[in-house]
């Protein structure tokens, strides 16, 4: 294995305070390294629907309180310049289960409509995990392969996987059975009765979970893929924000929806917390990392109010920075410092092989993701991403596409259009376009566009798709 162990860095980081608890770990690395140092942590993965980047107090929201997440970062590092797969769920699942940019993923978009987006041949963070002994769970939303198909989550790598396995029947909160292993739970006449709020059951199943491995004393890597706060049916509500209740928000002079949206991320927010308590009751705080982030942006119709998407231009579907840079928080004591904030630029490609190198075991060949250890440890990145490249719309009417270089970011929203060009670090909102400013980078980024994604059949750029969901919602 040409992968190194975990281990606390052993010069200073440059251009990081280093908190109290990680000045400790330094001096304790500095000697033999503690048996737990070394071990492979267990990883928890928890990753909200539609969640924008302004949505989270630690992330500058006024009006949504989200304690238990804020105080994940203070105990952890939280990262500004995270991005998400790609501006939608399944292409965001794709790019995090295989490591490959949209350009090269087997899923894409969200549409067209397929049983199934994972193949055997493709290799999941969970099959690399599971080389290493771990023991793989998910919930939630799958998105990548129906039941009766090769992509869903148990044969793609997963022990365990309870939730939605196709992703349009995720937006059924009140649902009539979830997808159990190669199984299923039935709800039935939940429709009517509501007596199952379906994000309740997933995390009691992660918790489940937890306690189960740890009882077990066996490493395990747990993807929490929760639908909150994205919205749902609307004949569940007609807001299509279904929530048990509005609480704490009842009393809010807002508009009855944004109440509903606000006790939505309060659910999520609660739930987080007792992930994390139930990680740290059990004695693994500091064998295991935890990661809180979103799969997209935030949704458009959010009530401004709570600016969803804080500073960043767009929301889910676009590629400017409101539709692809997603909070991200990671804490795992003594290894990762506390209370910081770090501006490394990482992507969603990079989680399988950060976790695939904290295991100790090899990352598939030709992927296009970096292991990100070093920015976790408080360190710059030695080799960062030259380029980063998104895409979306290939059978809708616009085709974009994006490139993120430096600090430089440059777009092409529908083909044949004029590549724009933006400097983050002086406009992270992307409102003035310098392209003609830098003809040179607008050459080479337009040049990198050109080849950066592989055509795929199944994604073919021009040809509108309009067909219907395969899934169905049953009626009882
Ligand atoms: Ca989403």
């Amino acid at each position: 294995m040409s992968f190194d162990h975990p281990r606390f860095p052993l010069r200073l980081p440059r251009r990081v305070a280093i908190a109290p608890v990680f000045a400790l770990s330094l001096l304790a690395g500095m000697g033999e390294l503690p048996v737990s140092a070394a071990a492979p942590p267990n990883i928890v993965f928890i990753m909200a629907d539609d969640l924008g980047y302004g949505d989270l107090g630690c992330y500058g929201q006024q009006l949504i309180a989200t304690p238990h997440i804020d105080r994940l970062a203070s105990e952890g590092t939280r990262f500004t310049q995270a991005y998400a797969g790609g501006p939608v769920c399944a292409a965001s699942r794709a790019v995090l289960m295989t490591g490959l940019h949209t350009g090269h993923a087997p899923a894409r978009d969200n549409v067209p409509h397929y049983p199934t987006y994972l193949e055997d041949g493709d290799v999941t963070v969970a099959e690399v995990l599971r080389q290493a002994g771990y023991r793989c769970g998910g919930v939630g939303k799958w998105s990548l392969g129906d039941a009766e198909t090769v992509g869903r989550a148990t044969n793609q790598g997963f022990d365990m996987w309870l939730g939605y396995l196709n992703q349009d029947h995720a937006h059924y909160y009140f649902t009539e059975y979830l997808d159990d292993n190669d199984g299923r739970l039935e709800l039935s006449g939940n429709t009517q009765s509501r007596t199952h709020y379906s994000h309740d059951l997933l995390t009691q199943r992660a918790l489940d979970f937890i306690g189960a491995a740890a009882a077990d004393a066996v490493p395990f890597f747990l993807y929490v893929a929760y639908t909150l706060p994205h919205f749902g049916a609307r004949t569940e509500d007609p807001d299509g924000l279904p929530v048990p209740s509005t609480a704490p928000y009842s009393d809010r002079d807002w508009p009855e929806r944004s109440r509903k949206y606000a006790a939505m991320i309060d659910r999520l927010d609660r739930d987080v917390g007792r992930l994390v308590d139930q990680v740290d009751n059990l004695g693994l705080k500091d064998r295991t990392l935890v990661i809180v982030t979103s799969d997209n942006g935030g949704h458009e119709s959010v009530d401004p109010r709570f600016r969803t998407s804080g500073p960043l231009r767009g929301f889910k579907r676009d590629l400017t920075e409101g539709g692809i840079r997603v909070p991200f928080i990671a804490r795992w004591p003594g290894s990762i410092p506390a209370g910081r904030v770090c501006d490394e630029v990482i992507a969603f490609q990079d989680m399988l092989p950060t976790f695939a190198q904290l295991a100790g075991v090899e990352p598939p060949a030709g992927i296009d993701g970096i292991s990100v250890v070093e920015a976790l440890r408080g360190e710059r990145l030695s080799t960062p991403h030259d380029m980063l490249y998104w895409d979306y719309g290939h059978c809708r009417r616009r085709y974009d596409q994006a490139v993120r270089w430096g600090d430089w970011k440059a777009m092409r929203l529908g083909a044949g259009a004029d590549v724009q060009l933006f400097n983050l670090a002086e406009d992270v909102g992307e409102e003035h376009d310098v392209a003609t400013q830098h003809p040179d980078v607008v050459e080479k980024l337009t040049r990198f566009m050109e080849t950066a994604a592989t055509p795929s059949d199944r994604y073919p750029i021009g040809q509108v798709y309009d067909g219907e969901a395969l899934w169905k919602p049953q009626r009882n």
